[in-house]
């Protein structure tokens, strides 16, 4: 690797537990502190001034492109929004340039040890800890039903209801549980039940019964459970079938 054409790098990417929310900021500077280049960007926004882009948000990671970087103590910020799912999560970088793929270079803890005048020791590692996910005992979390309510009448419009949640602070693999039941409490019908880790997930219900019926137009409640080391977590939600 003499060539000079292979220093510096172009494209920075970060692995997320779930998809990024927002990448809210790009910023390099140089040895000096001296702004090189920055931009902030809007929710849906992907490429800002001075070459500054976000080349691509995936489900485990995104990347980021800018000018490339080839000068000692250049300092490049990122700046994002994702959620945790366990209670030591390692957020791990990767930097590369985009002509020489292939070639890439890991980011170990410490490399970041300078982020400025408001930073802190334990702002500079890879690793977020995240004390709260194991006060709430909480393995479920944002559970959603879009829509809701649903129409399963097949006319092609709203005719299934979306399910997706998040698991997380299992530090192995849990027993979940997806099921529908009547207002009474009668199962309707069991929609998931297999071993899953952290993570977000996404199921579908067509309005059906185990046995393929439609089920009456109501109120249903839907409720996940999922098995954790330290004890069981339940989460139910109202669901509405209309036609
Ligand atoms: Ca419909």
């Amino acid at each position: 690797m003499d060539s000079p054409d292979l220093l510096g790098f172009d494209t920075f990417a970060i692995t997320t537990p779930i998809r990024v929310e927002q990448v809210e900021q790009v910023e390099i500077l140089d040895a000096q502190g001296q702004l090189v280049a920055s931009h902030a960007f809007a929710q849906g926004d992907t490429a800002g001034g001075s070459g500054l882009a976000i080349n691509t948000i995936a489900e485990d990671h995104f990347s980021v492109r800018f000018p490339r970087i080839q000068a000692d103590d250049s300092l490049l910020k990122i700046k994002f929004r994702a959620s945790v799912l366990a209670f030591s999560t390692e957020f791990r970088g990767q930097a590369s340039l985009s002509s020489e793929p292939g070639s890439f270079q890991n980011v170990t803890s410490g490399n970041s040890a300078n982020l400025g005048d408001e930073d802190q020791p334990t702002r500079s590692g890879t690793t977020v800890l995240s004390p709260s996910i194991i006060r709430s005992e909480r393995l479920i979390d944002a559970l959603e039903l879009t829509p809701n309510p649903f129409t399963p009448n097949g006319d092609g419009i709203n005719d299934q209801v979306a399910i997706t949640y998040n698991i997380l602070a299992l530090t192995k693999a849990g027993a979940v549980a997806v099921r529908l039941y009547d207002l009474s409490g009668r199962l309707v019908h069991t929609l998931q039940q297999t071993a899953l880790s952290n993570g977000r997930y996404a199921l579908s219900w067509d309005g059906r019964t185990a046995d393929g019926h439609l089920v009456p137009p109501g109120v249903y409640l839907l409720g996940i459970t999922v098995a954790g080391d330290q004890g069981d977590d339940l989460r139910a939600h109202p669901l509405s079938v209309a036609y």
